[in-house]
């Protein structure tokens, strides 16, 4: 019988069914406020923003299959140096969102890195926690303030994203926010240093220490002057900056 379905119809029937179960938003959303955007399909860090923020590799990425095309694999060398700050004084929000596949958690691994000890923010792995960090805004700084969730999975992606939102921040995974803080601060101050993806940019982090290298794979990652919404980080963010329902 269902050989026998007439091809129009079944292809009105399979077209509906596509748009029905991966209902696609307009990109508005996911655009806004997007200041960087390295889809890592090729071995170039060209800002796809439009923004021209190229970023400068450090290392040799090798192109694995990612979640949106192609992504880079991460071997302990390699990062991208953007030589410049993306965080401005007073800058009042900032988000960064990627897919990510770790190869190693136990350790200390950096995601991302812009700004030091005095004024910055810093996501990374470190022994087997995912761990974001805000500090500000000078040498008179208070404790930077963290978020750590445990994470020890190397096997799969995971949709990360960090968000510094008017003094407030959060961590998610894979849509789930995995913990939120308030700051003594309402907003994150300017600095210096040079942003980094993979690596931690010059000189410090805002967690204190330095860090080293990510190990794993990193894909589409983006960069914001918002602060990301809680439910369009529970949906997917295509190439393209469609949201789409997971
Ligand atoms: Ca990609």
């Amino acid at each position: 019988m269902f050989l026998s379905f007439p091809k129009g119809k079944l292809f009105f029937l399979l077209l509906f069914s596509c748009v029905s179960f991966n209902f696609v938003l307009p990109a508005k959303s996911a655009e806004e406020g997007l200041e960087v955007y390295y889809s890592l399909d090729k071995e170039k860090a060209t800002d796809e923003s439009g923004n021209g923020r190229d970023g400068v590799i450090e290392g040799k990425p090798k192109l694995v299959d990612g979640v949106e095309g192609k992504a880079w694999q991460f071997d302990g060398t390699t990062a991208i140096n953007m030589d410049f700050p993306i965080m401005t004084a007073p800058d009042l929000a900032l988000s960064i969102r990627c897919f990510f596949k770790a190869d190693e958690v136990r350790g200390q691994y950096m995601i991302y890195d812009e700004g030091g000890a005095w004024t910055g923010y810093s996501v990374r792995i470190m022994d087997s926690e995912l761990q974001f960090a805000t500090v500000c805004c000078d040498q008179n700084h208070p404790p930077p303030v963290i978020i750590s969730a445990p994470f020890s999975d190397t096997n799969d992606w995971h949709d990360l994203a960090a968000v510094y939102d008017h003094g407030k921040m959060a961590l998610y995974l894979d849509g789930e926010n995995l913990g939120e803080e308030e700051t003594k601060w309402n907003e994150l101050g300017g600095h210096g240093q040079p942003g980094a993806i993979g690596d931690m940019s010059p000189g410090d982090t805002a967690f204190g220490p330095a860090g080293e290298h990510f190990v794993g794979a990193l894909d589409d990652f983006r960069i914001y002057s918002r602060g990301l919404l809680e439910k369009e980080l529970q949906m997917r963010v295509s190439r393209k900056g469609n949201l789409s329902i997971i």
